[in-house]
């Protein structure tokens, strides 16, 4: 399938840098679990165009410390996000955290694509793709 523009994205800049977590390496309440991971579910979500579409992330192992969530963009069309940098810490790391992401009115009929890549220190990445269902 043919790209046919750049990605146009507003993240408001909540997403730059590299956060400086520590993680204590020992799964606390987690023993079967194998490498620590950023856990995003589900991995693919449908956005109509003009709403939006939600994802949660959690984290798969218990940190040693805050953990700030990074987040890295791919893809295609208009889509927005808040400026908000999730963090996880020894009490909340377990807890789905809902994530919210706008898809822009375009004036094409494409199914626009956007891979999030959701990583932080200390933990494998996970991504989740959210597709755009053009009206028009
Ligand atoms: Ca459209
Ligand atoms: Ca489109």
């Amino acid at each position: 399938m043919k790209i046919k523009r750049l990605l146009a994205i507003a993240f408001a800049g909540a997403f730059a840098g590299v956060g400086a977590a520590t993680f204590s390496g020992t799964p606390a309440q987690a023993a079967d679990e194998k490498t620590p991971a950023v856990v995003v579910e589900p991995d693919a979500v449908s956005v109509p165009e003009g709403r939006s579409g939600t994802f949660t992330v959690r984290l798969s192992h218990q940190p040693a410390g805050t953990v700030r969530i990074d987040m890295r963009a791919r893809g295609t069309g208009i889509w927005a996000a808040p400026p908000v940098i999730l963090t996880f810490d020894q009490n909340t790391w377990a807890t789905p955290r809902p994530f919210t992401m706008y898809s822009g009115n375009d004036a094409d009929a494409f199914d626009d694509f956007i891979v999030v890549t959701l990583s932080a220190v200390g933990y494998a990445p996970d991504t989740v793709t959210l597709t755009q269902v053009d009206d028009d």
